[in-house]
């Protein structure tokens, strides 16, 4: 089963999000398999995001996300990845549309509340980037029969 990982920022944190957008994925139907509250050092930040080590952002970027506790979570579901990254929304909270997460509750893209992950490749990485096998919960939610045929 496709799994993506999801990281709420330290902004998400700290304007207490976190219970909000647990429940869009939950709702959603999706499965947590992971989830722990974290302060990220700088060698976890700088190699989560190091597909951006040359662009202008990185350092501020590598800062804010090291500059408070995220909530890191896995989540679990058919297409998981890209559905996640619709509850989103783009990149930009300001053009994100109403309804994704970014959309209902950002302006500006330094600030954008959450990560997901971009592709089932990176999915993979960044899973275990940020949590152990041991970490992670295999179990059956009961309502699967009444989201899947
Ligand atoms: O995957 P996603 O988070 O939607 O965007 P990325 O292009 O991977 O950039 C990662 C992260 O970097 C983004 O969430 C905010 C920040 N960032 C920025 O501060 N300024 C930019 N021009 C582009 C991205
Ligand atoms: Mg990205």
């Amino acid at each position: 089963m496709e799994r993506t990982f999801i990281a709420i920022k330290p902004d998400g944190v700290q304007r207490k999000l976190a219970g909000e957008i647990i429940r869009r994925f939950e709702s959603k139907g999706f499965t947590l398999v992971g989830l722990k509250f974290l302060k990220v050092s700088r060698e976890l930040a700088e190699a989560h995001y190091d597909v951006h080590r040359e662009k202008p952002f990185f350092s501020g970027l590598v800062e804010f996300i090291t500059s408070g506790p995220v909530v890191a979570m896995v989540w679990e579901g058919e297409g998981v990845v890209a559905a996640a990254r619709k509850l989103i929304g783009a990149t930009n909270p300001l053009t994100a549309e109403p309804g994704t997460i970014r959309g209902d509750f950002g302006v500006n893209i330094g600030r954008n509340i959450i990560h997901g992950s971009d592709a089932v490749e990176t999915a993979q990485r960044e899973i275990s980037l940020w949590f152990k096998d041991e970490e992670l919960v295999n179990w059956q939610p009961h309502l699967m029969p009444w989201l899947h045929e």
